[in-house]
């Protein structure tokens, strides 16, 4: 049994509302790579400018449309581990729960989750690069592309532009609604608990720090130190799929 100070316990009995932000790390014992992890993450094998910037898709549509079809087939293919399934408990255990999160995956919300704020995108809503049309995939299981493969993105129907990832690339802005739901959520709660995040990545790495200006007491869950490690008011230290069900029994 995990040990867990008590004035943490205290901390997560009395929270009116607790908020939850999660990075890679919190869908990596489903098997989705993480970003920045150093032989298992995307980017030890992948260029992020290479892929993951609107100069990237322009010039090489093909390239990048086969990289994210390559991740959407893998997240299909996985299921959401014991944290996500915490996660979505945690809400009947507390007042109010908000999630945020900057995963690209739809694991919360097979797990349960509800009105969980993408900062990221969404790998399964790809839009029309020109005319902004969301667009639909046919139904059914892709076939995984190999890692690298090209893949030719479908024309939009209104349009003919390339199909892009629904997702948010570096130089772009985050989805503005997404972004004030999270900016309320960490403003308004007393307990912020992060998850699986190196807080690496603006704005989203922001919000642990106007949680605790704001006066949230700050949870870090994570097996590595992270940038956050002098911002938090507890750093737990271990896979996300064994804290939080330890924290929400
Ligand atoms: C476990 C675990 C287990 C392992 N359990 N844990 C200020 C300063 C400097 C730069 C900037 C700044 N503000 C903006 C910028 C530029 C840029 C930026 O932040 N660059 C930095 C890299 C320096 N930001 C942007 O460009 C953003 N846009 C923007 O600022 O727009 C401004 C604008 C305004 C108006 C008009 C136009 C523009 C957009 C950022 C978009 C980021 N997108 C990505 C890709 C999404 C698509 C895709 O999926 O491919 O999002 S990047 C990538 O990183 C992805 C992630 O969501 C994000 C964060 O990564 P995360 O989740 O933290 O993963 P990792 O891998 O880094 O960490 C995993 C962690 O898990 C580790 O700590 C492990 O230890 C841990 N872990 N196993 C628990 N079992």
């Amino acid at each position: 049994d995990l040990l867990l100070p008590d004035r943490l316990l205290t901390a997560l009995r009395e929270a009116r509302h607790v908020t939850v932000f999660t990075g890679a790390g919190v869908s990596a014992e489903s098997g989705v790579p993480t970003f920045r992890d150093a032989h298992t993450g995307l980017w030890a094998r992948f260029d992020p400018a290479a892929l993951a910037t609107p100069e990237a898709f322009a010039a090489d549509p093909a390239l990048v449309w086969g990289w994210y079809e390559w991740r959407r087939a893998r997240v299909m293919r996985a299921a959401p581990n014991p944290a996500h399934r915490a996660i979505a408990a945690l809400a009947r255990h507390v007042p109010a729960l908000s999630v945020i999160t900057q995963n690209v995956d739809d694991l919360h919300e097979r797990a349960g989750s509800t009105g969980v704020a993408h900062l990221h995108g969404r790998l399964m809503q790809p839009r029309c690069s020109v005319c902004g049309q969301p667009w639909r995939y046919p139904p059914g299981m892709p076939d995984e592309p190999a890692a690298g493969r090209r893949v030719t993105p479908p024309d939009c129907p209104r349009c003919a532009g390339p199909i892009r990832p629904g997702v948010v690339w570096f130089g772009e802005p985050l989805p503005a609604d997404e972004w004030q739901r999270a900016m309320a959520a960490t403003a308004g709660c007393d307990l912020f608990i992060t998850v699986g995040t190196s807080a690496l990545v603006y704005p989203a790495a922001q919000l642990p720090q106007v949680a605790a200006e704001q006066g949230a007491r700050v949870l870090q869950l994570n097996p590595q130190p992270t940038a956050l490690d002098t911002i938090a008011d507890w750093n737990l230290l271990g896979p996300a799929g064994t804290l939080l069900p330890a924290l929400v029994h």
